[in-house]
């Protein structure tokens, strides 16, 4: 067999394995701002309770790009315990692709099934460099696949369709983690893509993404709205796209409170209302709420947990 075809056989198999909804995992912290490692693996078990089987550790949902490269690397190895079994995607992306490169190690010996990356922030590089920085990282991986992650609006790097083509096509890459509202891109990706893997990165839009082509979703708020999604997605596979609709309104009314508040600190506050989480805190610069900020998030957390 050729190296293609075993590559090709090993990365249908990634791309089928993590066919799925992942929960985008927040980072508690305790009371003097240390990761909080007793309360990342109770995270983890509440997350698994609500029937979610995998988990994207360390992107915008988990403060990745506010902590240090040892938290980053002791999160990875964390999860890597709590969730053994689970279906496991570490994010690695970072301003430096040395820093990318060393995180891609630490999640390749911890055993992750892929690992994703923001692009480079802050200095507009030019594509080919971006596309360099992806390289980089999927040597250092060692044979663990790539999910690139396109977040447009976050990241401030826009991706035209023959981009995301040029980087799909990098050997090593299985697939994009797409949050944008682009249903149109979504499309033509899926089907000039086939076998590549799609994750709907905007909650709000998971049933849209679904029939757009999407095999799965990375989402924040399926930290505590797990079991809704679960059957948002096993409606859609059925093809009752009217009773999809209804779990996913019911969803987006948790949402827009979320957003009016921050969705970060407010999913936090959520936990913590619920009693998975010993603070709200959030790493700073992003706020930390209190009953006085949190909007209606009280009776939301008592409405969830009911
Ligand atoms: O990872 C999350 N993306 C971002 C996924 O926050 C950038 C989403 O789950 C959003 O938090 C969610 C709310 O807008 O869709």
């Amino acid at each position: 067999m050729s190296n293609q075809s075993v590559d090709s056989k090993s990365s249908s198999t990634a791309v089928s394995r993590l066919s799925k909804l992942h929960a985008a995992l927040l980072t508690p912290y305790d009371a003097k701002d240390k990761v909080s490692v007793r309360c990342l693996h109770r995270l983890v078990a509440h997350v698994k309770q609500q029937g979610i089987e995998g988990f994207y550790v360390g992107g915008s949902t988990g403060e990745g790009l506010l902590q240090s490269i040892e938290e980053r690397q002791t999160i990875f190895a964390e999860v890597a315990e709590a969730a053994a079994g689970s279906a496991l995607i570490g994010h690695v992306g970072a301003i430096s692709t040395r820093d990318a490169q060393t995180l891609a190690k630490s999640c390749a010996a911890l055993g992750y099934d892929a690992v994703s990356a923001i692009p480079p922030i802050y200095f507009s590089h030019k594509k080919d460099a971006v596309i360099g920085y992806y390289k980089d990282i999927i040597e250092a991986a060692g044979g663990t696949p790539l999910i690139v992650y396109n977040i447009p609006a976050m990241s401030g790097v826009t991706f035209t369709l023959d981009d995301l083509g040029r980087l799909l096509e990098l050997p090593g890459v299985i697939g994009i983690k797409q949050t944008s509202i682009d249903m149109y891109q979504m499309e033509q990706l899926s089907r000039i893509f086939p076998g590549k893997l799609l994750l709907n990165g905007y909650d709000e839009m998971l049933l849209a993404g679904l029939v757009s082509g999407a095999k799965g979703g990375v989402g924040s708020t399926y930290n505590v709205m797990g079991a809704r999604y679960l059957e948002l997605a096993a409606k859609a596979k059925a093809g009752d796209i009217g009773g999809a609709a209804k779990i996913q309104s019911q969803c987006n009314a948790v949402i827009d409170e979320l957003v009016r508040v921050s969705v970060f600190p407010g999913m936090k506050y959520l936990l913590y209302r619920q009693g998975v989480i010993e603070t709200p805190m959030c790493r700073r610069p992003l706020v930390t709420l209190s009953s006085d900020t949190a909007g209606r998030l009280d009776e939301i957390a008592a409405e969830l947990s009911r």
